[in-house]
């Protein structure tokens, strides 16, 4: 089917409180692995561009692939951009199809990220298109010294309510103690859960979680059997991915755990088939252990079996 804007799949997803996945992708191999886990498992899904995913392999290329996926593929699928810092990736990517974008102005002070918000909700919904903007900064808690820090650094909820009233935005990233990639725990994993509570119950949007990867364990040590070297690589437990979409979280945003999971199957490919050289070959490897870990995340959140 055609693309869908971001807004019905988690309008859908928020009313019901199952989580949907926002999956990054570089390349085929990745789309490939998400588009077939969710159709298997009959689940709507996000397609995530970042602005280092366009550097890398060109937002035509990008946006072309995930649009003649989503037409081939019987469930709904929306185009994001993830993490939008500039006003012109925004445009080129509305221009290019995406049905969703992120804006992402969370560095700056309150107002100016309510302003710069705001000049893209009016430009995305003049055409239809999803808003996602963020307050707040991703950081662990257990990073996080003084009470005073963790107040400055975590969504305040009554912050959160007058950014979404002033900005209009369709959906709201929220920092509740997790951060990007692969080491987000110095100590104990944890989330502010009761901090998502009190957003949901002041918001009526769908919230994100940014930096949600498990980085699960089995494929971390999948991964270091055929030699990487990922020593004190720590993310969100699945118990607690669960307690969050139960507080109230919609969108659920995974990268590394797909990384991990491609380098885990090529690692062992090549490791196991030193004569190879034919890339189908270890690039399948590693998007079938990325397709596996998308089920994984899918079933998770619950949303299988809702198309
Ligand atoms: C994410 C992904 N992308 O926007 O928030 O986070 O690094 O935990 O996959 P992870
Ligand atoms: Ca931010
Ligand atoms: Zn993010």
């Amino acid at each position: 089917m055609p693309l869908v804007t971001m807004k019905e799949i988690l309008d859908e997803a928020s009313s019901k409180g199952y989580g949907v996945g926002a999956f990054n992708i570089n390349n085929l191999e990745f789309l490939q692995a998400i588009i077939e886990a969710a159709e298997e498992e009959k689940s709507p899904v996000i397609i995530a561009v970042s602005e280092g995913a366009m550097k890398y392999a060109g937002i035509e290329f990008l946006s072309s692939m995930v649009r003649l996926a989503a037409e081939k593929a019987s469930i709904p699928v929306a185009l994001h951009v993830d993490h939008g810092k500039h006003w012109e990736v925004i445009v080129s990517a509305i221009r290019n199809g995406f049905t969703s974008v992120m804006i992402d102005a969370s560095d700056k002070p309150f107002d100016e990220n309510v302003a710069i918000t705001s000049k893209v909700v009016d430009l995305a919904h003049a055409i239809g298109v999803t808003v996602e903007a963020e307050i707040g900064r991703l950081k662990g808690i257990e990073d996080i010294v003084k009470v005073s820090e963790k107040e400055a650094i975590l969504t305040d909820p009554e912050e959160a309510k007058e950014f979404v009233d002033r900005t209009g935005v369709d959906a709201l990233a929220v920092a509740v103690g997790t951060s990007h990639g692969a080491y987000k725990f110095k100590g104990e994993p944890k989330l502010d859960i009761e901090r998502i509570k009190k957003i949901r119950d002041l918001i009526k949007i769908p919230l994100v979680l940014h930096g949600a990867s498990g980085v699960l364990p089995d494929i971390v040590e999948l991964a270091e059997k055929y030699g990487a070297k990922l020593g004190g690589a720590k993310g969100v437990p699945d118990d607690q991915i669960v307690e969050a979409i139960k507080a109230g979280i919609s969108k659920i945003n995974i990268d590394t755990d797909l990384r991990l999971s491609f380098l885990a199957g090529v690692r062992k490919f090549l490791t196991e088939h030193p004569e190879v050289f034919d890339p189908r070959k270890y690039l399948g490897e590693g998007k079938e252990i990325v397709k596996e870990t998308v089920k994984r995340k899918i079933r998770l959140f619950g949303s299988n079996n809702r198309v």
